[in-house]
């Protein structure tokens, strides 16, 4: 019989929640229980596409919204093969960011709706799990200053924020919402029990489509 299918499992959140700490952790304490598992991020800022966003976030270059929007998706796209690759040898991939950071943070621009936003990543490797890290916009601001890079400001915040409410309405995604405003380790174990309920789950199913 072939090997069972990893699980793709996804951490979003607004800036500050803990995102990236949280998905090192789950890699490593799913590895050291004897579960192959890699982490991902997006942007992935290493490939080409990658290196146009990177510049674009570090305000080193202007794109014009609908186009940054398109590369933002066309980097998941670039990815698609090595992810279902990597998932059918039984990996499970922890995913800082996707879909959802696609549709949140543009549509929270002028003139985006929230439909347009989603349309390019319909398709893409649906998650079996996504655990949005929720934390008040007080208490991110008690985590320290934004960042310089696009975007990292309270007020644009919100507005993905929202956005975000907005997308876990949809039950056609397994939405999880995590307190991130417990300690580390808090977190982490609620997120463990989350990720070990998906990995079992998602071996006897086949990993479905996005949005479809
Ligand atoms: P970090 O590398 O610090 O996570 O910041 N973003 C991300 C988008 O606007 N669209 C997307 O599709 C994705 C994945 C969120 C990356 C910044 O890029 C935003 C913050």
């Amino acid at each position: 019989m072939a090997c069972k299918r990893g699980a793709l499992i996804v951490l979003e959140g607004v800036d500050k929640a803990g995102k990236t700490t949280q998905c090192k952790k789950l890699v490593q304490a799913l590895q050291q229980s004897g579960r192959p598992a890699e982490m991902m991020r997006f942007p992935d800022r290493t490939t080409t596409i990658g290196q146009l966003i990177s510049a674009y976030l570090e305000k080193k270059s202007e794109l014009e919204d609908h186009t940054v929007h398109l590369l933002f998706s066309a980097n998941r796209w670039e990815m698609v093969p090595s992810m279902k690759k990597k998932l059918e040898q039984g990996i499970t991939l922890v995913v800082d960011r996707y879909a959802f950071s696609g549709a949140a943070f543009t549509s929270a621009k002028p003139g985006f709706c929230l439909d347009w936003c989603k349309k390019p990543d319909v398709g893409l490797p649906k998650p079996d799990l996504v655990m949005f890290l929720q934390l008040s916009p007080s208490e991110a601001a008690l985590r320290g200053q934004f960042g310089e890079e696009r975007y990292e400001t309270s007020v644009f915040q919100r507005a993905v924020q929202h956005k975000f409410e907005l997308l876990m309405k949809d039950p056609s995604v397994n939405w999880q919402v995590i307190d991130a405003s417990q300690n580390i380790e808090g977190v982490h174990d609620n997120i463990m029990d989350h990720s070990l309920n998906a990995i079992n789950t998602a071996q006897n199913q086949l990993l479905g489509e996005l949005w479809k």
